[in-house]
């Protein structure tokens, strides 16, 4: 059986996709991955289960300062990241994410916010500081 144009542009695809990711893999450390979603919407479930685990991720701010999330008050702990944090799990440490409340909030200043730091990652100097995935 042949595959038609469309399931061949597929395949072609899929084969490109993977050999780009595995020259970023080569270049730099981790996968640096924006995911964006509603509040609640099970964003760091997905993530979870990305690096198959049920622990919360390590939260580093952009100066790679550890922050304790046990002293963030409930209101600001539940979809109030800093996009710019990067969240570590322990189980698969070869991910870097960043999480996304801009859209959510439906506010230009908050979608503004996403695209400072889209704009910001796209011009870094090192690809390993890039977005190589946005969610
Ligand atoms: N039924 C159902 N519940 C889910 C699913 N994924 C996540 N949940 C539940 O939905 C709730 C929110 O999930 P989270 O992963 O914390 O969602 P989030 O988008 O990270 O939330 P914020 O960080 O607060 O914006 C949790 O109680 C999850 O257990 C799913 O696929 N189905
Ligand atoms: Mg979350």
């Amino acid at each position: 059986m042949s595959l038609s144009n469309t399931e061949f542009q597929g395949a072609e695809d899929i084969e490109r996709q993977q050999r780009r990711a595995q020259n970023v893999r080569k270049l730099t450390k981790r996968f640096r991955v924006l995911i964006i979603g509603r509040a609640n919407a099970g964003k760091t479930t997905i993530l979870q289960r990305v690096c198959n685990t049920t622990e919360q991720p390590k939260v580093f701010n952009r100066k790679g300062h550890k922050i304790d999330l046990s002293k963030l008050s409930p209101t600001a702990q539940r979809g109030e990241h800093d996009i710019e944090n990067e969240m570590i799990f322990k189980s698969n440490t070869a991910f870097v994410f960043h999480d996304s409340h801009g859209f959510e909030a439906g506010r230009a200043s908050e979608l503004d916010k996403v695209k400072d730091f889209l704009q910001k990652c796209s011009t870094n100097k090192h690809l390993s500081d890039h977005l190589h995935v946005i969610w």
